[in-house]
């Protein structure tokens, strides 16, 4: 008996139903290939990526500086484990340093690690710098966060679904409302134990929930006035995504090819991972200045993979694509067009209240109750019509392509999302 294209799909899925932890509820597509802002299914149905791992894949699927990056040094030296030193951690390290503009930066692999060892580094900064009593270090976190999935992570976390059931939960963390300079300051007024403040400069999980224009730096200049840590987790806004170099960068167009501008909110601490690597290798980082990073000791932290030539390479290529490709500009310009032609549509639509986001870090909301499905029927029709997009929470669909797209490539995306919407109108 012959095996049909949809024979190979659903064989993938099964093979993953049966052998596969069911931690994730996919959309039912079974891709193969990717190239740029393309990905295709194993019934060889092309589609736009519209939501590029996540944001891991800021610079295009498979972009071919990166892949050769990766396997040029995967042929030459691909494992070292820090036991010894290599001829590729130092320069990465500098690089990438000069590149963000900070003294020191700490070698990790997912954004979760990166995101603990920050707050490693800001409790020890605590207890060593600050002066607070040990094991006493509060760290303030906003409501509706997501740094990842670790049990001290999730101990912070507010969302049922991650959360429950993986209790004893790690203690030292203080959560406020986000985007509320009030509850951060009362919160540092009344409490002397705060090491640290860690928040997304756009909360992406919880919806795309961009903060107002100086929330972030009236933050920072809360923590300065307090000798608090400012934390930007960047690992989904970081790289290009909002349409500047960071997020914290604010209005600073330090996108182009030279900069050396200043952040207009500068991190304390910032954490990076996903398209460090434009998707190819798991590369995470934590940058700090000298007075901070200076609390890691040798044998205070450490990882197996944290650093390796490897990710060393794909790092400083990916690095140099979003410049030499301007894909922060490129991210900026088109988040104006595909916003602007969303909110046209949407003085018209009843199944779409309202459009949000920065550069090409975007959601819609649906005009349905939060539990509805609608949101999914919504990504599974777009799937239908040659585009991949998911739900984030309930009624919330995140839209974040590739930065490489160009602007006809992305006003056919647009002509397919709101043919979509039409069809529930
Ligand atoms: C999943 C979400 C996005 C992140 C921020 C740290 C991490 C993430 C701001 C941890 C990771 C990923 C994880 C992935 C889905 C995705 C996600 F939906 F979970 F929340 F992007 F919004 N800080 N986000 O967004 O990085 O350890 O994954 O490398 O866990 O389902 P990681």
């Amino acid at each position: 008996m012959s095996v049909t294209k949809k024979d190979l799909t659903q064989e993938a899925i099964s093979l993953e139903d049966k052998y596969g932890a069911h931690n994730y509820h996919p959309l039912p597509v079974v891709l193969t290939k990717g190239d740029g802002v393309y990905v295709w299914d194993v019934e060889g149905k092309k589609y736009y990526d519209f939501l590029s791992a996540y944001s891991a894949v800021n610079q295009g699927h498979c972009h071919p500086k990166i892949v050769n990056a990766l396997v040029a040094q995967s042929q030459k030296l691909a494992l070292t484990s820090r036991a010894f030193h290599n001829d590729m951690l130092g320069k990465y390290e500098k690089f990438a340093s000069e590149y963000f503009g900070f003294d020191k930066l700490l070698p990790m692999n997912t954004g979760a690690e990166a995101v603990e060892t920050a707050l490693k580094i800001c409790r020890r900064w605590a207890y060593e710098v600050k002066g607070i009593p040990e094991n006493e270090a509060q760290i303030i976190v906003c409501t509706n966060n997501f740094h990842g999935r670790t049990t001290t992570i999730i101990s912070f976390s507010n969302d049922p679904v991650a959360r429950e059931h993986f209790g004893p939960y790690t203690q030292g963390f203080i959560k406020i409302e986000y985007d509320s300079l009030k509850a951060l300051e009362e919160t540092l007024k009344k409490n002397n134990n705060i090491a640290g403040f860690l928040v997304e400069p756009i909360q992406g999980e919880a919806g795309v929930y961009v903060p107002s224009d100086d929330y972030l730096k009236e933050a920072k200049a809360l923590c300065e006035a307090h000798n608090v840590l400012f934390i930007a987790d960047e690992v989904q806004t970081g790289i290009a995504r909002t349409g500047r170099l960071l997020a914290t960068c604010g209005n600073c167009n330090c996108a182009n090819k030279d900069c050396s501008g200043t952040p207009e909110v500068k991190p304390d601490i910032l954490i990076l991972g996903k398209a460090m690597s434009g998707g190819a290798y798991p590369v995470s980082a934590v940058l700090a200045n000298d007075a901070v990073m200076k609390v890691i000791t040798p044998g205070s932290h450490g990882s197996t993979f944290g650093g390796n030539p490897v990710a060393a390479a794909v790092a400083m290529a990916a690095l140099e694509v979003v410049k030499d490709e301007h894909l922060a500009d490129n991210a900026y310009t088109l988040g104006e067009v595909f916003r602007n032609e969303l909110n046209n549509y949407i003085e018209e639509s009843n199944i779409v209240k309202l459009v949000r986001g920065k550069g090409l870090l975007n959601a819609i909301v649906i005009n349905d109750a939060e539990d509805s499905d609608t949101a999914w029927k919504i990504c599974l029709r777009l799937r239908d019509h040659g585009l991949l997009a998911k739900p984030t929470h309930g009624n919330i669909i995140r839209f974040a392509p590739p930065l490489v797209m160009t602007e006809a490539q992305l006003r056919d995306c647009i002509a397919i999302i709101i043919k979509t919407l039409r069809e529930f109108e």
